[in-house]
């Protein structure tokens, strides 16, 4: 007898990361930075079929900052123009303390990111030690942030295992991982290892997207869809649409992947829908 396919979910998550920490607004000058180019992304996202947005901020001289001050203004804006479940990146950028990055949950986000282990990134090294790691879960279950685990090799993985393990379930119950692919030292970009990280997945993870770095997204797109998962897309990730053709804005890619999950036939998730499936806590 042929073994059951689970179903996948009748819709898809769309999340967008507009902006990252990596690329200068010198280089990209249509990467939003501004306090005002950020609320604009984020309403024409939500209206091009993003749920979430995965959030870093700027100062005013476009650097990458983890200031709560502007980060809980960041969180406010976006709150009251939109009805996106909030993402705040604890990553940051490669030159962020981890204290610093702990401090981001007091802007009280509705999600946070949560890498599971320290992976080279180019010519830089990405930190995230199991210590911290394990500091950072514990506190978003206390502030009932719900995490996003993101997972840039198979040994993230593993990881996982091991953090719910060892801590229990998040803050909802849910469990949320992000395949992040194709960045220089971690997993490639691939069919192949986006199946080979899913089947080994906790069985306590209850939904997962992919995103795939530069021109691996669309790879990393469908393989995620046919296997079902959700999407993340956005300039933090991927500056060309094609070879050659840049993103002007991140509308476009959002858009793109709707079209995509219409494809599917699992059409882009509400935001409503995302806050139940997330189970985010209902923040005034
Ligand atoms: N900017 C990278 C070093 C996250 O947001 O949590 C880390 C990153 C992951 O973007
Ligand atoms: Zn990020």
């Amino acid at each position: 007898m042929s073994p059951m396919l689970a179903a996948p979910h009748p819709t898809t998550l769309i999340t967008v990361a507009p902006t990252g920490a990596e690329s200068t607004k010198e280089a990209v000058p249509a990467l939003p930075t501004t306090p005002e180019e950020l609320l604009e992304t984020a309403v024409r996202c939500e209206a091009a079929g993003a749920a979430m947005i995965h959030l870093h901020i700027r100062d005013a001289q476009h650097r990458p900052t983890l200031d709560i001050g502007l980060l809980s203004d960041s969180v406010a804006a976006i709150r009251e123009r939109t009805d996106l479940v909030v993402q705040l990146s604890t990553g940051g950028s490669v030159h962020d303390p981890l204290d610093q990055r702990l401090r981001v949950l007091d802007a009280e986000p509705d999600s946070c990111s949560l890498t599971m282990g320290t992976t080279n990134f180019g010519d830089d090294v990405f930190m995230n030690p199991w210590p911290f790691v394990a500091e950072l879960y514990q506190l978003a279950q206390q502030r009932e942030v719900v995490p996003e685990f993101e997972l840039f090799d198979l040994g993230h993985v593993h990881a996982l295992h091991r953090l719910l393990n060892m801590f229990g379930l998040p803050y909802g119950g849910q469990v949320h991982c992000d395949l992040v692919m194709g960045v220089p030292g971690g997993m490639p970009g691939t069919a192949d290892a986006l199946v080979a990280s899913v089947q080994t997945l906790p069985s306590a993870v209850t939904s997962w997207s992919a995103t795939g770095i530069g021109r691996t997204s669309l790879a990393v797109a469908f393989a995620s869809l046919s296997k079902g998962g959700h999407l993340r897309v956005g300039m933090e990730d991927t500056l060309t649409l094609a070879r050659g053709v840049p993103v002007k804005h991140n509308e476009e890619l959002v858009s793109r992947a709707a079209a995509l999950a219409d494809l599917a036939q699992r059409p882009a998730m509400s935001t409503i829908e995302a806050r139940d499936f997330l189970k985010v806590k209902a923040r005034g």
